[in-house]
């Protein structure tokens, strides 16, 4: 039997954000209001499709004093004292008065062990102390979290009354809590009983095992929407009756806007890898990393600086592209105008090369194609992998207790990608550059998305300050 947990204590006091933390269960009904959780309800955090622990979230103590008046009348001795409290529970089953003490008691009863949350931020009251005993007396290993809610500071106080009533007591904040805090919290529900370790071990383990997962299949994703963006064109027929500078910029939009959205396929990939699926929904509307993929600003930010673009090499080959391919004489006269104002200032430090080539293609059958594309701006990869190195980093730390949109910024360096260690940015360049002659292999394809999970491995927000912050 795997081990559960019932989350239990007063009334909105983050006992649902800590459930929906251990659980990576982001849909759990988080409120400011006290009685946002009604009734008791099983969460169980499965890795690979194997179950590991259970959480119940639970509404909160509404009547301790009444219940615990019912308890004390009836006890004579210690030992009676964990049978009672079943009584309790099936004696007042269906009665309205008691449907909260009912739905946090009764998962108790059955053997969970017990999280007792409060709000270190708020002073310690006599009123806690009933509840208190009321979980002493079901006998079963109890942990206390002090869960901090605002700016107040009592948990000294709260820590002299807690220990009293729980072998071990911990400060966890529910909604920041990082992967170390969470294991380190669940060694600890592994302390509480002998019988409980085995599993919490395993579960500890699998955790572990399934976070190096995620951050591989992240960057096997990465890399294909790498790959899926250098190796993009879009073509449209051309005849003699159209505009051509207008045919030529609805191309160009609508090229960009098929890069956008394999970014975005992308993104809701990595998010789902971590659970954040109903983030996924929230932002399906809005751009997640605020700059656009195509303006100056995301390129100065997330790409590599020029130095660093010139001592790696990936220069040349896109510098000496330089103009419009014109294979049709006349039409490229007319396609060369208005090309730097499609673009924004997207490549201005390069000296204004283009992102992508407009091409006019002749067809065999006399026809002709208009094409843009494939993008063979240098910095391009770089962007694309530094956007996606800061929302991963963003997604993977991210709790599930929190409820705002992820948005970020990052102020301190410009040059995200100047950051990676040496080897790495060698490295990594070396494939972008096989990736953007077309045609990667297979190892080299291998290749990049290791290179891309050792990126991933590195935190973006050691070299520029990274907000995950309220919108
Ligand atoms: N800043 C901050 N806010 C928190 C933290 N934990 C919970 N909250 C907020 O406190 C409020 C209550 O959180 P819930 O998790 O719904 O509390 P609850 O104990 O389940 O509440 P009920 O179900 O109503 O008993 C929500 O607005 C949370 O966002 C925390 O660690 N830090
Ligand atoms: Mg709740």
């Amino acid at each position: 039997m795997i081990p559960s947990f019932a989350v239990v204590g007063h009334p909105n006091k983050g006992k649902s954000s800590i459930v929906a933390t251990l659980a990576e269960d982001d849909r759990i009904h988080i409120g400011p209001t006290p009685g946002t959780t009604r009734r008791a309800h099983h969460y169980t955090l499965s890795v690979a499709g194997e179950p590991q622990y259970v959480l119940v979230d639970t509404p909160g103590f509404q009547r301790a004093r009444e219940v615990l008046d019912w308890l004390q009348s009836r006890a004579k001795s210690a030992s009676e004292r964990p049978g009672l409290v079943a009584e309790f529970v099936r004696t007042h089953e269906g009665d309205v008065r008691f449907r909260d003490e009912c739905e946090l008691l009764d998962p108790i009863v059955a053997g969970a062990g017990i999280l007792y949350v409060v709000d270190g931020a708020k002073p310690y009251g006599p009123e806690y102390e009933i509840e208190m005993q009321i979980l002493q007396w079901t006998g079963q290993p109890r942990m206390a979290l002090i869960n901090l809610i605002g700016s107040g500071d009592h948990v000294d106080d709260w820590r002299h009354a807690l220990a009293q009533y729980f072998s071990i007591v911990r400060v966890f904040d529910a909604v920041n809590a990082d992967f170390d805090n969470r294991l380190s919290l669940l060694r600890g529900f592994g302390e509480l009983n002998e019988d409980w370790r085995g599993a919490v071990d395993k579960a500890v383990a699998a955790l572990k095992t399934e976070r190096r997962r995620r951050r591989e299949r992240s960057a096997r994703d990465i890399a294909s929407c790498l790959i899926d963006s250098l190796e993009m064109v879009q073509r449209v027929a051309l005849d003699d009756r159209q505009d051509v500078e207008e045919l030529q910029s609805r191309l160009m939009a609508q090229f960009q806007d098929r890069i956008r959205r394999r970014e975005r396929r992308s993104r809701d990939a990595v998010q789902s890898l971590y659970r954040h699926q109903s983030l996924t929904r929230e932002e399906a509307a809005t751009e997640l990393l605020h700059s656009d993929l195509f303006t100056g600003e995301g390129w100065e930010l997330f790409g590599l600086s020029r130095t660093q673009l010139a001592i790696s090499g990936a220069l040349t080959g896109a510098v000496a592209g330089g103009g419009i391919d014109a294979l049709l004489g006349g039409a490229s006269l007319l396609l060369g105008a208005g090309i730097g104002a499609l673009l924004g200032s997207a490549g201005a430090w390069l000296g204004g090369e283009e992102i992508a080539k407009v091409k006019v293609l002749g067809e065999p059958l006399g026809g002709r194609v208009l094409q843009v594309g494939p993008v063979r701006s240098a910095n391009f990869p770089w962007v694309i992998l530094g956007r996606a190195w800061v929302h991963h980093h963003l997604v993977a730390e991210r709790n599930h207790a929190r409820r705002e949109s992820i948005a970020s910024s990052i102020t301190a360096e410009r040059h995200l990608m100047d950051a990676l260690p040496d080897e790495l940015r060698r490295a990594l360049s070396r494939l972008l550059k096989r990736a953007a002659a077309g045609g990667i292999s297979a190892a080299d394809r291998l290749s990049l998305a290791q290179r891309i999970g050792e990126m991933l491995e590195n935190n973006p927000g050691n070299t520029a300050v990274v907000d995950s912050d309220v919108d």
